[in-house]
């Protein structure tokens, strides 16, 4: 007799991916930051100082540290160190202003009240080459002690105001994360913060994220609803998504939350483009470029041999960010250690976060 088929053997358990919801868990993920400089290291500039490179471990050596619900490392930033801080704050600064009629224009504008004030708030805001929320939140901070371009702020300070405006939270961080670790940190509202400060030599420019990067360039973005909200929509994205996913997320989040621009106002006369990108909202440099601005001056003492810094190639393209073009942006890989040559650009802070909810919709239907 033949014999009987044999049973199809059972299938495998649906083994659910465990992933990080809440700021706890991240204790488990936080440290496992990427070999400091592991792809940097031939382009960063401090690589070859020895002297940088054991105060940059010091710093880290507390994030690795740092559990949940540990009060947040201070650090005794040295003058030199504060000196690099006020350089690029002065710089950015300056690229801030532009077009804003001045720190006061927005006050003497709110002195007028209604309707008036409205219209020369929209004049004053015309010129403006970053994106307006991200001026007045910077402006707000300033007005309340939490940043400043005389000392480098430590976390505990940005952390309160923060989770007090969005209920974010800033963490301390060693490093660069993998982009699923700090993705699903996101997903948390945990922002991963480093806190040691670039290179002297290159104050205008790092390959890596930094404090001024951190807290001048995200921080206070992530103050602000909308721009928060499309933060965590790509990190609940990101939870458990498969390996192709993460990467797509992760280009996402590089031509947005870093490299991102939004139309201006140029058919009123104003600045065609405003920043919103933290890479951009961090680097003189790049700013000025992507909006079309000359160059800043080099900051004194500034390392300017060829090859110190990103080189200054040609103008960018410059994109509409549609749900069409986020295709597109998903399949791009892009530079890190030189200037984007691609921008993508947005209707306001609001028109990037319908995109961004957009295409997220579509990778959690995957
Ligand atoms: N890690 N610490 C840290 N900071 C970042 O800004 C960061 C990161 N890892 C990946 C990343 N950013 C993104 O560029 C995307 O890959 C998600
Ligand atoms: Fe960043």
């Amino acid at each position: 007799a033949p014999a009987p088929a044999a049973a199809p053997p059972p299938p495998p358990p649906r083994r659910r991916r465990w992933y990080p919801t809440t700021p706890a868990d991240l204790d488990t993920v936080a440290a496992r930051t990427l070999q400091a400089g592991d792809d940097l290291s031939s382009d960063h500039p401090g690589f070859a100082d020895a002297a940088y490179r054991s105060r940059r471990a010091a710093i880290t050596a507390a994030a690795a540290r740092y559990r949940w619900g540990d009060p947040l490392p201070v650090v005794a930033y040295a003058p030199a160190e504060t000196a690099t801080w006020t350089a690029v704050w002065a710089q950015l600064a300056a690229l801030r202003a532009v077009g804003g009629g001045g720190s006061g224009g927005g006050a003497a504008a709110a002195a007028m009240g209604g309707a008036a004030a409205a219209a020369a708030a929209a004049a004053a805001a015309r010129g403006r080459v970053v994106a307006p929320e991200y001026a007045a939140a910077v402006e707000g901070a300033v007005a309340e002690g939490v940043l400043s371009g005389d000392a480098i702020p430590q976390l505990g300070g940005v952390d309160a105001w923060l989770h007090d405006r969005t209920g974010w939270r800033v963490r301390p961080v060693g490093g660069l994360l993998s982009p699923r670790d700090f993705l699903n940190g996101l997903g948390a509202k945990v922002f991963h913060a480093t806190q040691y400060i670039r290179h002297p030599s290159v104050p205008g420019y790092t390959p890596e994220p930094d404090v001024i990067h951190e807290l001048l360039g995200h921080v206070p973005l992530l103050s602000i609803p909308a721009f928060a909200g499309l933060n965590e929509t790509i990190g609940i994205a990101s939870r458990g998504a498969r390996d192709d996913a993460i990467e797509r997320l992760a280009r996402l989040y590089w031509f947005t939350v870093e490299f991102g621009l939004l139309w201006g106002d140029a058919a009123a006369g104003g600045a065609p483009y405003r920043a919103y990108g933290a890479g951009l909202l961090s680097s003189p440099g790049e700013l000025a470029r992507a909006v079309g601005l000359p160059a800043p001056p080099t900051a004194e003492g500034e390392d300017v041999r060829e090859g110190a810094s990103p080189p200054a190639n040609p103008e960018p393209d410059r994109r509409p960010l549609t749900l069409e073009a986020v295709a597109e942006v998903v399949a791009s890989s892009y530079p890190v250690t030189s200037f984007q040559r691609v921008y993508y650009v947005a209707q306001g802070l609001e028109g990037a976060a319908d995109v961004v909810a957009a295409y997220a919709r579509q990778v959690q239907a995957e």
